[in-house]
């Protein structure tokens, strides 16, 4: 056997992982007792959390509960998300990088921004908007690719008190528009298109296309990215150059605005599973404490660190943990306009390489996609700039995980699984890197004063070792406060359900994400998806995830999604839609493999009836897989809204496969 495959058999065969002792020597937290003192000193353990802030007026109470489920924290105090993120970093770290950008084009060379120039353009840009007559609680609408100018919007509006909407660019112009009359707002910022996989796409046309459905005036600022690249857009009159408006705002300053605590930072439209898009309200001081607290013990962000977080800052993960955690902190984030495998597949490495990257946070779907194409892309470069690894968005299985373990993080980084959703505001679910060991393909222990429990139909905790609903039982700083406009629905989606509704008792109200759950004889956690991803075979109760979870596990299978199927018999059944590694071509023998990983993980009643090969499966652009269509598909059903996918032409390809076309 060689070295190799010794090391791959051994790593295969581990449960458990201890944090590595070089990353726990420097972490930031390595003191197990802090989960004991939390449970204590709670709600003021979160004291803490406020005072990584720097406050106008300080606040008077941490958590007002006498009106529940509409929590209220850190009352009375006042405080500017912008002042937190840039100016108060100057006297220490003006001509510190604040923010890496990288463009996807690699003969164009890349933007490092420091606080004092962000401090500039942050004001520049403010000033700006002001002159175009936005005001303090108007609601300033992005719909912007990953430009440098993004998060310069992002922190003028917080300078101004006017709360952000971001609408992901990938986005179609009648989700903008939806999103833009929900929230009655008259200013959108976009760009004139961006590049994706070597080409200058046009992004103007589709946020035009947008405005012209919403109904009322619309005052545009257009952020020119594509320069000689660009596709001839003449701007109208009630559209506003980006860099002219800079121009004719130099050298202004702002004055933060005080914001209240609890005032509305921003608002983030997130789908929920029928219906018109929820608008998720995150207030100031929450929120701003949670990221800026997680980013530092979860993530272990230092000022003299380089972090990079592969999202998009069109979702939450970027607005957390890409611009407010990292910036609240003071380090350089980074972002990445591109694409993962443009020019080639190693282009994240290129850039973890370039830039000496300390920590590296990305979702299993991209996770999934690297070892599909082999450990020669990272390979290529030095990696051990690397501290630490994380991952957000989906479960995670075991086989990904411990590639990225290896491949990426050469053994010395500990992984962090974050288990967290755009309501939450950061993590809630995952270990501390310094602390606890890792479970791959579990998130870990919910965090320090966060009361998580899986509990069962009846809203009974479950015992160890068993499954059920994922709830929360006590609020926490980073929660959203409501759906914008509609505490009714706020009260419907994530509450009713295992809350006593008529009670002024915090103890009766409970928080339910609407995920499924199981716990072990640790504490640890693992989300096994949405409780709507769960099938029910003869009936026995089976979550997709763990049988995905299987068959991910046999060789040879790159990635796979399992659905339920309407069965006459057993109710449901179970179909595996799979990819292969790349190279590999026997699909009978990996028909085998599949069912015997099943049937040793999980049973013989978690067989999938039917496997289906694929090169592609269908993701939203956020990067989930979209498992409804393959339902659909398997049903024989019309098929559903395929607007949000990323590759919406894959789904009639798998449909003809499967009805034999
Ligand atoms: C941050 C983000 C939230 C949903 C959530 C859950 C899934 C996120 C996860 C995870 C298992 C993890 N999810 N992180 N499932 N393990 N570490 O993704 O927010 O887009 O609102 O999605 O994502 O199902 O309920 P959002």
């Amino acid at each position: 056997m060689t070295e190799e495959t010794n090391l791959e058999t051994r790593i295969a065969e581990q449960d458990v992982f201890e944090p590595p002792a070089s990353f726990v020597e420097q972490a930031n937290v390595t003191d197990a007792g802090i989960y004991e003192e939390f449970e204590e000193n709670w709600p003021d353990c979160w004291e803490g959390a406020a005072d990584l802030l720097s406050w106008d007026e300080d606040y008077e109470t941490v958590l007002d509960d006498s009106n529940p489920p509409f929590y209220e924290w850190f009352t009375g105090g006042t405080l500017n998300a912008s002042y937190n993120c840039v100016d108060r970093h100057l006297p220490e770290r003006a001509d510190e990088v604040a923010i890496e950008w990288v463009g996807e084009p690699t003969d164009e060379s890349n933007r490092s921004i420091t606080y004092g120039e962000l401090h500039r353009e942050v004001n520049e840009f403010a000033a700006a908007l002001r002159d175009l007559g936005v005001s303090e609680d108007d609601v300033v609408t992005m719909h912007m690719p990953m430009v440098a100018a993004h998060p310069v919007a992002l922190l003028a509006c917080a300078r101004i008190g006017a709360p952000h909407s971001v609408v992901f660019a990938g986005f179609s112009a009648e989700a903008l528009a939806d999103r833009m009359n929900a929230a009655d707002s008259e200013y959108l910022i976009t760009a004139d298109g961006y590049y994706r996989r070597g080409d200058p796409l046009d992004h103007l046309s589709k946020s035009r296309e947008g405005v012209a459905d919403v109904d009322h005036d619309v005052e545009t600022v257009v952020v020119d990215r594509l320069g000689d690249d660009g596709h001839g857009h003449d701007l109208r009159a009630d559209e506003h150059d980006y860099d002219d408006l800079m121009a004719a705002h130099e050298g202004a300053t702002v004055e933060p605005v005080e914001r209240d605590a609890e005032d509305m930072l921003f608002l983030m439209y997130t789908s929920g599973t029928t219906g018109k898009p929820k608008g998720v309200k995150h207030t100031t001081a929450g929120y701003l404490a949670w990221t800026a607290w997680t980013s530092q013990n979860v993530l272990d962000v230092k000022p003299e660190d380089t972090y990079f977080c592969s999202a998009d800052i069109g979702w939450i993960t970027g607005h957390s943990y890409i611009v407010y955690g990292p910036l609240a902190l003071g380090t350089t984030t980074t972002m990445y306009e591109g694409a993962p495998d443009y020019p080639e597949q190693d282009r994240f490495w290129e850039i973890v390489d370039d830039l000496d990257v300390t920590q590296f946070y990305t979702a299993p779907t991209a996770i999934r996609s690297f070892m599909k194409w082999g450990a020669e892309y990272p390979e290529r470069h030095d990696l051990s700039s690397l501290r630490l690894l994380g991952t957000v968005g989906e479960p995670i299985n075991p086989k990904p995980w411990k590639w990225y373990y290896t491949h990426i993080g050469g053994e010395e980084c500990p992984i962090v699984d974050t288990w967290w959703q755009t309501e939450t505001g950061g993590h809630m679910v995952t270990t501390l890197p310094g602390v606890n060991d890792m479970k791959p393909g579990s998130a870990g222990p919910p965090l320090p004063g966060v009361d998580a429990q899986v509990v069962d139909g009846d809203g009974e905790e479950v015992p160890a070792g068993g499954a059920g609903y994922l709830t929360v039982q006590k609020p926490w700083p980073g929660m959203l406060r409501t759906l914008y406009n509609n505490d009714e629905r706020f009260i419907e989606e994530y509450w009713a359900e295992y809350s006593d509704t008529e009670s002024d008792d915090p103890e009766d109200w409970v928080y339910f994400p609407e995920d499924g759950a199981k716990v072990d004889e640790d504490g640890y956690i693992t989300v096994v998806g949405r409780v709507d991803d769960v099938v029910n075979v003869s009936g026995h109760r089976l979550g997709t995830m763990e049988i995905e979870s299987a068959v991910v596990s046999a060789d040879h299978v790159a990635e796979a999604a399992v659905v339920g199927a309407d069965h006459d018999v057993k109710g449901e059944t179970i179909h595996a839609y799979v990819i292969l590694e790349s190279g590999v071509d026997d699909e009978e023998a990996v028909r085998k493999h599949i069912e015997n990983a099943v049937e040793d993980k999980i049973g013989p009643i978690a067989r999938p009836e039917r496997i289906v090969f694929t090169p592609e499966l269908p993701k939203t652009r956020s990067g989930k897989i979209m498992r409804r269509l393959l339902e659909e598909i398997s049903d024989g059903e019309e098929l559903g809204d395929t607007s949000t996918l990323r590759n919406p032409e894959i789904v009639r390809d798998i449909e003809a496969e499967v009805r034999g076309e």
